[in-house]
């Protein structure tokens, strides 16, 4: 049984563990209380950061790396294209680019807010952050203006990377997005795999549910 360490980014292993319909079990972590306490993670984990999980002799980190180790060793099945398939390189490039180039210069700019002392909230690099994440978002919006998904007509782990990070910056730093990418929004949240993973991470549950109405 493969075990998940904390939600977080981990809901986008959850969500994926979901589609494939593989056993697993969530391990709360609390970053912000005891964490120090928390051998059993640091075990796995010696940095500290979620998501991690174990599988058998298997511990990983960073959620974009589980997600391909998850669908190389227990899959692939339809949520990763085959490298001779033409939707290969746009599934791969927003596979990655759901975290390298639009979650995590978010991560920069909600770290600053939540963190930083308040004549340090607004500097440089949070506007440099939130202009790289807009300049990614413009690679999402055309892709998604020729093709129901992110890397084609059908639906990928490349849709649950990028609707993951989009949703960070929309509960995050308020971010508002376009209709095509709301609309798209629309579409992967509504599968049933997003629900039932959303049904299982009580904290990410409680946090979207604590955002209703504001996005
Ligand atoms: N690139 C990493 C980012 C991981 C990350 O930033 N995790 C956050 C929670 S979602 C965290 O643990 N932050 C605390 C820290 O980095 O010390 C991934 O995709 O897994």
């Amino acid at each position: 049984m493969i075990t998940l360490y904390g939600e977080g980014r981990g809901f986008r292993v959850a969500w994926l563990l979901e589609e494939m319909g593989l056993p697993y079990r969530l391990r709360q972590v609390d970053l912000l209380n005891g964490l120090e306490n928390d051998t059993e993670f640091l075990a796995v984990n010696p940095a500290g950061f979620i998501p991690a999980i174990v599988d058998g002799d298997t511990m990983m980190v960073e959620s974009i790396a589980i997600m391909e180790y998850l669908l190389a060793t227990h899959g692939p099945g339809p949520l990763a294209p085959a490298p001779n398939d033409a939707a290969f390189p746009a599934y791969l490039q927003f596979l990655h680019m759901g975290e390298a180039g639009l979650a995590g210069p978010v991560n920069a700019i909600v770290a600053t807010k939540i963190l930083a002392p308040q004549a340090e909230q607004n500097n440089w690099t949070t506007g440099w952050a939130l202009s790289v994440f807009k300049s990614r978002l413009g690679l999402v919006t055309r892709q998604l203006s020729l093709t129901s998904y992110i890397a084609g007509d059908d639906f990928t782990a490349a849709d649950i990377s990028v609707t993951y990070a989009l949703e960070f910056a929309q509960r995050t730093i308020g971010f508002a997005l376009g209709a095509v990418e709301r609309g798209y929004l629309a579409r992967t949240t509504a599968r049933a795999a997003y629900g039932r993973a959303m049904d299982y991470c009580p904290a990410t549950k409680a946090w979207v549910a604590s955002m209703a109405g504001t996005d």
